[in-house]
């Protein structure tokens, strides 16, 4: 099923003088037929950051997540394709980096990823979330226009 979702790469990606890892990203995406349908780069408030995490305002893990996604700049988009979400969550790999060194060195962040917190990249995780988070960084974008990406794509 064609889908989109979010991608986010996180701060430590976007900064100098690791600018070299967003092109190197936005080409393995490429490669792997994804097509990006918005892109925007911007900095976080915190309040915002708070918001879109807000699923886990209970963790402990919380404030860190929030003070590290507003530290710097980041690379938002919406990425189409067959199977969206789940493809682009397994080219991210596990959340928690240590996980990477035994199962998925091969991802993202196994490549990429410092900490549990600094770990590269968000993904949404099912379609209803996807919606709720392309909406929260990109609310001019109708969504219902899927169908017209859908047919870029399949050359329709
Ligand atoms: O969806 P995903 O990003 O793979 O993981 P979540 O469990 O939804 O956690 C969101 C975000 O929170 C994660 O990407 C980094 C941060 N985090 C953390 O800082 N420490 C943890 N132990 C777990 C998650
Ligand atoms: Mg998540």
């Amino acid at each position: 099923m064609f889908q989109l979702t979010l991608c986010i790469l996180k701060p430590d990606i976007v900064r100098s003088p690791h600018l070299f890892n967003v092109r190197e990203i936005i080409t393995l995406i490429l490669k792997r037929q994804f097509i990006f349908v918005k892109s925007k780069r911007l900095q976080l408030r915190r309040e915002r950051a708070g918001e879109f995490y807000r699923e886990h305002q209970e963790k402990f893990f919380y404030s860190r997540l929030v003070h590290y996604m507003s530290c710097g700049p980041i690379s938002c988009h919406i990425l189409g394709r067959e199977n969206a979400i789940k493809e682009w969550r397994s080219m991210l790999g596990p959340t928690k980096v240590y996980k990477t060194i035994f199962e998925a060195e091969n991802t993202i962040r196994g490549q990429h990823g410092v900490t549990d917190t600094r770990n590269c990249g968000h993904g949404s995780d099912s379609v209803e979330t996807a919606q709720r988070e392309i909406n929260f960084f990109f609310p001019e974008f109708d969504i219902q226009s899927l169908s017209k990406y859908e047919n870029m794509l399949t050359n329709k």
